[in-house]
């Protein structure tokens, strides 16, 4: 066995473990179960009764004792909701560190790594850097409560003044211990500007991972979120921005309207953001799947004689052609020759 396939195997029993073992559901629905246990001696009778109940994250465990003391009852009721395993939700990681994307769109399943019955963009972030950075959650990122929530105090090994900033599917979120959804982009950032907090926070329209063929045009428009006097978030188009391919600079940049068309011209998995000179953004990212483009069709001659070329190899569609244009030259002079 391979070691992907060991991993893929793992990865099965342990979804089936998921599925097979109620306490770990995370889809909403509720399971009861109720333990009784009767008690007598002497002039004691204890019946304690244990309702267990598991829903959403949480499980709750009630426990309900009736002493019996010759004609006196006395009914205790205790009730405890426990953190139960909670589960994972699958979502994407996005961190920057002072205007350098260090993780891009990750894969990242999400479990309840700081213990407290939820799954939340705290979560995320610790498993994020025990997954992408140099030792760990140990090592690069921490966290307190304040009077602002649970908060950022080190992000990708930055304390950075305390200037960090976090979104949701491209929104801010209220604290870390906002809760996650599979599907859930999350983008987190040390601030450039980490004493006034001038980094503007911009990302791209697209969010979808479409594949392309090489060739293609990505139409994308960079947007920017920023705030009125109330504190509304306001979202705006930002223009004159060059757009980056795999951390280098092209020549395309954002129109008026914030669209740009950038085409592909090599196959792979591609990293685009965008760096903005006249003021600090916060660099957004979209990446996109290239395929190569597929062989063209032959046209002409047998089609038997081209079904050995590989996909991809546009080398050797040419060549089988010529090859098959001198066997008819071959031919023709064959018959001549009769
Ligand atoms: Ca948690």
């Amino acid at each position: 066995m391979t070691s992907k396939k060991i991993i893929t195997f793992l990865g099965s029993v342990l979804l089936l473990s998921c599925f097979a073992v109620p306490a770990f559901s995370v889809s909403g629905e509720e399971t009861t179960t109720a333990t009784e246990t009767t008690a007598t001696g002497g002039l004691y009778t204890t019946t304690a009764t244990e309702t267990t109940t598991t829903g959403g994250l949480y499980t709750t465990t009630a426990t309900e004792t009736t002493v019996s003391v010759a004609d006196t009852t006395t009914v205790t009721t205790v009730t405890s909701t426990t953190a139960a395993a909670a589960g994972s939700v699958d979502i994407s990681i996005s961190i920057a560190d002072a205007g350098k994307l260090v993780v891009t769109q990750e894969a990242l399943t999400v479990t309840d790594a700081d213990a407290d019955g939820s799954l939340t963009i705290n979560d995320a972030l610790i498993l994020s850097h025990d997954k992408f950075y140099e030792g760990g959650a140990a090592a690069g990122y921490s966290y307190a409560a304040t009077d602002w929530g649970l908060s950022v105090t080190k992000l990708w090994g930055k304390e950075n003044n305390g200037s960090f900033g976090y979104t949701v599917n491209d929104t801010f979120a209220n604290s870390l211990s906002d809760i996650l959804k599979s599907g859930d982009r999350v983008y987190a950032y040390c601030y450039q500007d980490a004493e006034h907090y001038t980094d503007m926070y911009t990302y791209f329209d697209k969010t979808d991972r479409s594949e392309y063929t090489v060739g293609d045009e990505i139409e994308l428009t960079l947007m920017s979120t920023t705030f009125d006097e109330s504190w509304n978030a306001v979202q705006k188009p930002v223009a004159d921005a060059v757009i980056l391919i795999d951390g280098k600079e092209t020549a395309y940049k954002t129109g008026a309207d914030g669209k740009v068309k950038v085409k592909t011209d090599k196959a792979g998995q591609i990293v685009i953001s965008a760096a903005n000179e006249n003021s600090i953004i916060v660099p957004p990212v979209y990446k996109a799947t290239v395929k190569e483009k597929a062989a063209p069709a032959p046209t002409g001659g047998k089609t038997g004689t081209v079904s050995g070329a590989k996909t991809g190899d546009t080398d050797a569609i040419p060549a089988l052609v010529i090859a098959g244009l001198l066997a008819a030259g071959t031919a023709f002079m064959m018959r001549r020759d009769d």
